[in-house]
């Protein structure tokens, strides 16, 4: 899948093992995609990667068939053994060369980023495909991690125009419209989504405000 996909994505959704039960994952999946979601990540920490291998199992023809990209948390080696679309790491995990290692050149890579000097150090690599920019705001899904504030927003997307920027960390469907104002193109949504009475509608809701 290119990178292009990403570019014009703009709702990122997480199936999150945190807040979604393994007996509603596949439910939650389908419910985000009939609302719109543009990409799907998987993500269960904590758990073991049979788990994940699992469960991505699951999930990944839901995506395919409808063409959401598929990320995989974490896990790159289950990313590549399930053939996924992309593996999403932190600053924390693998380095870049350990990665391509793993999932090869093709493979979409999205890389977490928390401050304008990593969102740099991720973009000087041509191989990374995405960031995640947050947590903006302080969030109980990343409960020790700074939230680092809208301020940045528009510097992070005008030094790196080409890169797929995804602002991530308490960003609700209430606050979108706000965040768009402040230069964002693109959220990543995890518990809003998840703890919605109907994920369909929250989704449709969320991602029309993102043009
Ligand atoms: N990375 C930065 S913030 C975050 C991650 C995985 C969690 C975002 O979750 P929520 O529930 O949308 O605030
Ligand atoms: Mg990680």
């Amino acid at each position: 899948m290119p990178r292009s996909t990403l570019y014009h994505a703009r709702l990122y959704g997480i199936v999150d093992l945190g807040y979604a039960a393994p007996a509603s994952l596949i439910r939650v999946t389908a419910e985000m995609i009939e609302g719109g979601v543009d990409v799907i990540q998987l993500r269960a920490k904590g758990h073991s990667t049979d788990e994940v291998a699992k469960w991505g199992e699951a999930l990944l023809p839901i995506c395919r068939e409808a063409g959401v990209p598929f990320f995989i948390n974490d896990h790159a080696a289950v990313a590549a053994s399930l053939g996924a679309d992309g593996v999403h790491v932190g600053q924390d995990d693998a380095s870049m060369d350990e990665v391509r290692g793993i999932v090869g050149p093709e493979m979409l890579v999205g890389r977490s980023t928390h401050s304008l000097a990593q969102a740099a150090a991720a973009a000087a690599d041509p191989r990374t495909d995405c960031i995640g920019f947050g947590p903006l705001f302080a969030t109980p899904t990343k409960p020790t991690y700074e939230p680092i504030g809208t301020a940045e927003i528009r510097e992070v997307h005008s030094l790196y125009p080409d890169l797929p920027i995804f602002c991530i960390g308490g960003i609700k469907k209430e606050n979108l419209a706000d965040l768009v104002a402040f230069g964002a193109k693109r959220a990543v949504i995890v518990s809003g989504i998840l703890q919605a009475p109907d994920i369909a509608a929250y989704v449709r809701s969320a991602r029309s405000l993102l043009s």
